[in-house]
This record gives C-alpha cells, sequence and structure tokens, in this order.
C-alpha cells in the first residue's frame, strides 16, 4: 500500500523533473495568475504527466495546483513546479513536489529538485532523507544566527509581510525569500534553514514538505485545521528550539493589512 506508493513516487518525481528540466529552455509565455503568480505549459504538461501516470497505477484522487481535483480517502496533493518564477528565470531553484495523504493523514512527501538532483523523501514513522542520507533539522548546531525561509504572495497584504520581516529582525533572526516553499520546508528538514514561515500558502505546495520536517524532528503548525487542505492555511515549520522564539511574532499578523 504505502511502501508502493513511496517507490512509484520517488520514480514518478524524477521522470517529472526530467520532463520539466527538457521544457525551461524552450518555455513559450507563461500566464500570470496574478502579477507575481505564473503558470507554464510545463507547469501543464508535467502536472497532466504525473495525473496520467497515478490514474494509471491506483484508484486513487489526485489535486493538483493547475487543474484541481478533489479530495478522497486516498489522494496525491501535488505541485508539477514549486518555485514556477525561478523556473521562468532559469535559476535552479524549483522542484516537484508531491503529497500523499490516506484517511487525512499525511503519509508521504516526495520533493525533487532536478537541477542539483536533489530528492528529498519521507515516509510516515520511517524518518526523512535527502538522496539516500538520513537527514534532520538543525537543531541550531551551527550557534550562528537563525536563518528562516519565508514566503509570500498576494493572498495576503504586503503590510503583513512587512511586519513579519520587522518582527524578525528585531528578534534578531535571519530573513530569505526564495520563492519555493516545497523547497523551504524540504531544506528545514535538511538542517539547511532554521524555519519556513509563510503567511497563507497552499496546501500542494507544502503538503510533502510538511511530513519531511516531521520526519526529521522538527516543528510544524496544524496546518490542516480549518480546511486548510482546500482553503490553504498559514504554514510555521522549524526547529524545535524556535518555537517560543518565533511562534509570537505570528500572533495577530492576519489581521494586518487587511
Ligand atoms: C510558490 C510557493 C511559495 C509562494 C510563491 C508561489 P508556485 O508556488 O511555493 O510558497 O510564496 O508565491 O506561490 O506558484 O511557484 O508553484
Amino acid at each position: 500500500m504505502i511502501a508502493d506508493r513511496l517507490a512509484f513516487a520517488v520514480a514518478l518525481a524524477v521522470e517529472a523533473g526530467a520532463l520539466a528540466l527538457r521544457m525551461q529552455s524552450g518555455l513559450g509565455p507563461a500566464d500570470a495568475k496574478s502579477p507575481i503568480d505564473f503558470c507554464t505549459e510545463a507547469d501543464r504538461a508535467v502536472e497532466r504527466l504525473i495525473r496520467e501516470r497515478v490514474t494509471e497505477r491506483f484508484a486513487d484522487s489526485m489535486i493538483g495546483e493547475e487543474d484541481g481535483g478533489e479530495a478522497s480517502d486516498s489522494v496525491w496533493v501535488v505541485d508539477p513546479i514549486d518555485g514556477t518564477t525561478g523556473y521562468i528565470h532559469g535559476t535552479p531553484r524549483w522542484c516537484v513536489s508531491l503529497g500523499y495523504m490516506r484517511a487525512g493523514i499525511i503519509e508521504l512527501g516526495v520533493i525533487y529538485a532536478p537541477v542539483d538532483d536533489r530528492l528529498f523523501t519521507a515516509r510516515r514513522g520511517q524518518g526523512a532523507f535527502l538522496n539516500g542520507r538520513r537527514i534532520q533539522v538543525s537543531h541550531l548546531r551551527h550557534q550562528a544566527v537563525p536563518v528562516v525561509e519565508t514566503g509570500w504572495s498576494e493572498r495576503r497584504p504586503f503590510a503583513a509581510y512587512c511586519a513579519l520581516l520587522t518582527r524578525l529582525n528585531a528578534g534578531r533572526i535571519e530573513f530569505r525569500r526564495h520563492g519555493s516553499g516545497a523547497l523551504g520546508l524540504a531544506e528545514v528538514a535538511a538542517g539547511l534553514n532554521d524555519a519556513y514561515v509563510e503567511l497563507h500558502i497552499n496546501a500542494w505546495d507544502c503538503l510533502a514538505g510538511i511530513l519531511l520536517v516531521q520526519e526529521a524532528g522538527g516543528h510544524v503548525n496544524d496546518f490542516l485545521a480549518d480546511d486548510g487542505l482546500v482553503k490553504g492555511n498559514l504554514i510555521f515549520a522549524c526547529t524545535p528550539e524556535l518555537v517560543e522564539r518565533i511562534g509570537p511574532m505570528l500572533d495577530g499578523l492576519h489581521e494586518v493589512g487587511r
């Protein structure tokens, strides 16, 4: 059941990533879903490929960023190309993200970044891995300034995002924004940054990454509360040592700029 889906997801993420990589150099004009949110012909082609492979193999349903879908007791939640803006600009900062849920529980997370050939995998209760090597959150082992990757989209006021950055700065915490929530979460799991925060993120961007962080010993808020699978939600994922330091900084931000 779950084991065969993990092997399937790993092979599919690599196949889908290879298709996206082939298409990256010859892209036509992208469709703007908002002034800062785009969809390319590659996003659509990769999602179609994933949907075909899932349908061929399982009776599962699928929710994809571009063509949607319905949840069921056995559902894949997929971002075909997460970090689309970076993808369009020709950067390596993008990935394929596949999450799998059974009876409302995230059981599998697979994130593949083709340009630097980084395959992040997690199965509930069996750890998180990067290219087959076990990974864990940073536990602030670096003893330097904590680094938080943030995300922002026009689904939340820019004023609220600025308020978040102001609070992080006041708390002597470094922040970054790289445009892929999935990769940001995967790098929290690998200890390459110490937290990921976004005031509103969609399920296809974060479901796989949530399990990676949990299986790597990290903290994640209850993203699926309040119908998060359909409506999206706040995401706060971090090494456990930062929960009390960053958590209070998020209070009230959902009201700023409304
Ligand atoms: C991206 C998300 C990121 C968000 C970006 C964008 P996409 O997904 O991963 O968290 O901040 O605005 O939505 O659109 O590249 O698949």
